[in-house]
């Protein structure tokens, strides 16, 4: 492609990875080979990542190679924070992130953000594949300022502590521990409610404070802590089960608007199906992640009655939860 024709084709080029040679500008994009690029923190392998590369295929299988997505996994491209800016100025097509990472940038999503806001992963997924998961999406992709398509929810199971200090039991366990949380203020509070000190940090950063006592400890799902390698550095996992906060797939306006659209169309039916297929993944993934958890011994703690933790999370609610009492309401009602 000649600079003239690069120049021609402005912001969300880059993301669309033009790569037909003689691809002369916008008036052909609808012919042009595009390659858009989608990033994830995960490593290859982990569902999320699995699940996007898969609807790449199907992408390409039914564009007979017109389209397709190039992943870049394991935070090659930065933590979440960076990859929903590159989203947003469409230097990436697509992008996987937590609902929690993109509350700041879309108020309503910080629902899911709330400690203990869905009775169990099933009750989550039945409000993620209904009406409401639905109109979240709507929120994602309506949001003035985003610059963002919202496309699908994927499972992330639920989020629990971990530490490399000693097994947290109770509450009073938790007393002074540094814990690194999302960065959303919401998360930073949950864990000062519970007595620590909610450290806010990019994902990209976690494994090596573990390491290096900057934090001692974290929060998140099986299969991050294993696969993404936490568990080397901290040894104790509590199962809190604090958070069930559900993964979206995200895509660039600049780039979305940029597509016809009969690829419009095709590209959410085929994210919905992601959806799906990464639910199936997600439930092997979670079983194989405690498989390894057992097996490198990491002291597990179950906790029989999450009630004391329910309600010291109850200010939390106050300060944070009151404007979303339309949704929760709604959430609760879903059996
Ligand atoms: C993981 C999630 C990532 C990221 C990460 C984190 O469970 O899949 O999208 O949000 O947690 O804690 O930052």
């Amino acid at each position: 492609m000649d600079r003239r024709s690069v120049l021609k084709l402005g912001g969300g080029a880059a993301a669309l990875g033009l790569a037909s040679a003689g691809f002369g500008g916008l008036a052909q994009a609808a012919d042009a080979k595009m390659v858009l690029k989608a990033a994830d923190v995960h490593p290859e392998g982990y569902p999320t990542v699995a699940a996007v590369e898969s609807m790449g295929k199907k992408l390409a299988a039914a564009t007979k190679g017109r389209l397709s997505i190039a992943m870049y996994a394991s935070m090659q491209l930065g933590g979440e924070k960076e990859t929903i800016e590159q989203t947003q100025t469409s230097a990436l097509a697509f992008c996987r992130t937590s609902a929690g990472t993109l509350g700041p940038v879309i108020d309503d999503l910080n629902v899911f953000s709330l400690p203990f806001v869905f009775r169990s992963t099933e009750h989550m997924r039945k409000v993620i594949d209904g009406e409401i998961g639905k109109d979240l999406l709507a929120s994602v992709t309506n949001s003035p300022n985003a610059n963002l398509v919202g496309l699908a929810f994927m499972d992330a199971g639920a989020r629990s502590m971990y530490d490399t200090k000693k097994p947290i039991k109770t509450i009073a366990d938790m007393k002074g521990l540094k814990m690194r949380v999302m960065g959303n203020p919401i998360f930073v509070a949950m864990m000062n409610a519970l007595g620590a000190d909610g450290v806010p940090m990019g994902y990209d950063q976690v494994f090596s404070a573990l390491q290096t006592g900057v934090i001692d400890g974290a929060e998140n799902n099986t299969p991050s802590y294993v696969y993404d390698h936490h568990y080397e550095a901290a040894k104790f996992y509590t199962f809190t089960e604090h958070l069930i906060l559900p993964e979206m797939l995200v895509m660039s306006k600049i780039v979305w608007n940029k597509m016809a659209k009969p690829d419009q169309q095709l590209i959410a039916k085929l994210a919905r199906e992601a959806q799906f297929e990464e639910r199936k993944l997600w439930d092997e993934k979670e079983a194989d992640a405690l498989k390894k958890m057992k097996e490198a011994k990491i002291d597990i703690t179950y906790i029989k009655d999450k009630t004391p933790w329910q309600d010291a999370e109850k200010p939390v609610w106050e300060k944070y939860g009151s404007k979303y009492k339309a949704l929760v309401e709604r959430i609760q009602k879903v059996s």
